[in-house]
């Protein structure tokens, strides 16, 4: 049944920081692994046995998975929205990702969940991707709340040599390397990027010092593509299996997913091996689809889910995601969940209170309880460049997608990567005999079969409405497109024209959301940036610390058309966009029609 009870009034009102006011017990370590590009149907707790993730799974069986959990579409964005707790657009930080030359990063004016945690105590440690600003020093990790980072700083590296290619919209190409200890470049690594990343991450679990607890956010840069256009990049170090699937380049996907397992495996034996694990938060979670087709593409299924990366559609933003705790009572858990959730919900698992409102909700209580999810809406998507301005909205089991959709993955992708032409490894096995599970026995956490079927049936997708659209409904400048996307998670039949209430009440609020994203200015490439003015080295090539000195996000509210401007180095004006009146007023000095105009046009 649709739910009434949005938060409409919820106000936004920024205040003071966090109030450290810990339970009277050792706090708990957090160890939070995200993935990169990870679709929903590539780890085999969903229900398939094709690729199979036997310490994924075991985990999630023996913790919480979150079926109801929203992402962001992109990496930026998804990393915003974790690190700050703030939908990433009223940020800026919405759309499309950053360019390793692009001078803009989370604003500096933002405090980031690491620096929580620290104020708290723990020892903070980023193993992997960035991606939310590297133009200058103040925009890296160590400078936003973590004690060391190891990794790379942009969007996506090469599995072999670390190399970040760009290729800017006019042609002009950049390369160099992307892969730092700290502040020291690592020209001299040679391991798989995946084991490079784990090795960092079971050395800082070994050497920990354990008197202080333990925040450490591995953020792998697999299963994205490591180049653009090119073949996936498994470990060379072992032959190609996964000789049950047809498709051969899902079978290179499928190893680098088992690496990625093997790594999880690994991370788990370390904390078990230093004795911390009982009181570890595990936190797992894919940051946004599976690129299955198009720019980037790495072959990953978001099926039964419609869209790709980089869509509003469910396979954009619906990720597979859970939470472990040795204390917790395994099972689905069912509550609307958003990656902003995480900031406050963390937070509260470190006995921490966040006295400031942001659009994240403390879930805590709720996943351990099993209670109500804190959160009746989300909002799925927002963007608002030139070529495409769109935005997807739930509330209760409700979603609405508005705007222009043209040239984005619409459709279903992905059905023929997943036929096998043999016979796939046995599941229950592979779940016995994975390192996780070696280590749950010496824990005395033993996995019961019957669970494992009923849990892995719970945590499979049900398609429940069979009425399908003929054609997949696209929503048009006059009308926008609705689902109940629990009753259809395929997103395949339409139901603006039968919901109107509905319809309403959903726009109305979005259109409310839309009015208070800060708009974003043409990415500001600079030619500077060059990593071959440093030794084809990516490098922050904005040297001041002075604020004044310096371009600082956002640049402006203009919505203007979306063109590259490269070396703007006269637009330094810092100036806070509030750009709601001119939506409200549809005001036409853009040049553009707003979405705003677009709702008051259907209604
Ligand atoms: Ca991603």
């Amino acid at each position: 049944m649709f739910q009434h009870n949005f938060i409409w009034g919820r106000c936004w009102t920024l205040s003071v920081i966090i109030s450290v006011s810990a339970y009277p017990r050792p706090l708990s370590n957090i160890v939070f692994i995200m993935v990169d590009d990870m679709g929903w149907n590539d780890v085999s707790f969903h229900g398939s046995n094709q690729i199979l993730t036997p310490n994924i799974d075991n985990l999630a069986y023996q913790g919480v998975i979150l079926q109801q959990y929203y992402s962001e579409a992109i990496c930026t964005p998804a990393r915003t929205a974790l690190l700050t707790g703030k939908y990433p657009m009223r940020l800026g930080m919405h759309g499309n990702p950053l360019f390793n030359s692009e001078d803009r990063g989370i604003p500096l004016t933002e405090r980031l969940l690491p620096s929580y945690l620290k104020e708290l105590g723990y020892s903070t440690h980023l193993v992997g991707k960035w991606h939310v600003g590297m133009s200058k020093e103040e925009y890296l990790p160590t400078s936003r709340g973590y004690d060391t980072h190891y990794g790379m700083r942009g969007g996506y590296i090469d599995y072999y040599t670390y190399n970040k290619v760009e290729t800017w919209p006019n042609g002009r190409l950049m390369f160099g390397l992307d892969l730092f200890d700290n502040a020291i470049p690592q020209v001299n690594e040679d391991r798989y990027i995946v084991d490079a990343l784990t090795d960092k991450v079971v050395k800082i679990i070994h050497h920990h010092n354990t008197s202080r607890p333990l925040f450490l956010h591995m953020t792998h840069n697999a299963p994205h593509a490591g180049n653009s256009g090119g073949a996936l990049q498994p470990p060379l170090h072992s032959t190609v299996k996964h000789r049950h699937i047809a498709n051969s380049d899902r079978r290179l996907y499928a190893e680098i997913v088992t690496q990625i397992d093997r790594s999880v495996g690994r991370i788990i034996t370390a904390l078990a091996e230093k004795f911390i694990l009982h009181d570890t938060i595990i936190v797992f979670a894919s940051d946004n689809g599976s690129p299955t087709v198009g720019s980037l593409r790495n072959w990953g299924v978001n099926l039964p889910f419609r869209g790709t990366k980089w869509t509003p559609w469910e396979g954009g933003v619906r990720v597979p995601a859970f939470v472990w705790h040795s204390s917790f009572t395994p099972r689905v858990w069912n509550g609307l969940m958003h990656i902003t959730d995480w900031l406050p919900t963390l937070t509260a698992a470190a006995g921490g209170k966040l006295n400031k409102e942001i659009d994240g909700v403390n879930q805590w209580d709720a996943i351990v309880n099993d209670g109500d999810s804190k959160r009746n809406e989300v909002l799925v998507a927002v963007e608002d460049n030139a070529s495409n301005m769109y935005a997807a909205y739930r509330a209760g089991d409700y979603k609405v997608i508005v705007g222009n959709v043209t040239g984005l993955n619409n459709n279903h992708y992905g059905a023929e990567l997943l036929i096998n032409k043999a016979q796939p490894p046995a599941y229950y096995p592979s779940l016995r005999s994975c390192e996780v599970a070696k280590i749950f026995d010496l824990m005395g956490i033993y996995l019961d079969q019957q669970h494992v079927e009923a849990t892995r049936k719970a945590a499979t997708i049900k398609q429940l409405d069979q009425v399908k659209d003929q054609n997949l409904c696209i929503p048009t400048p006059t009308r926008g497109c609705l689902f109940n996307v629990r009753q259809d998670p395929s997103e395949s039949h339409d139901l603006w024209n039968r919901a109107n209430k509905i319809v309403v009440l959903l726009t109305s609020r979005l259109r409310a959301l839309w009015a208070m994203q800060t708009r974003r200015s043409p990415p500001n490439l600079r030619n500077e940036s060059d990593p071959a003015n440093f030794d084809y080295v990516w490098t922050p090539w904005i040297k001041s610390k002075n604020a004044d000195d310096v371009t600082v996000w956002p640049l402006g509210g203009v919505n203007e058309e979306f063109n590259f401007s490269l070396n703007i180095s006269q637009n330094k004006t810092m100036k806070k966009d509030t750009t709601k009146a001119v939506v409200i007023n549809c005001d036409g000095t853009t040049g553009i029609k707003n979405f705003l105009c677009l709702l008051k046009s259907v209604f």
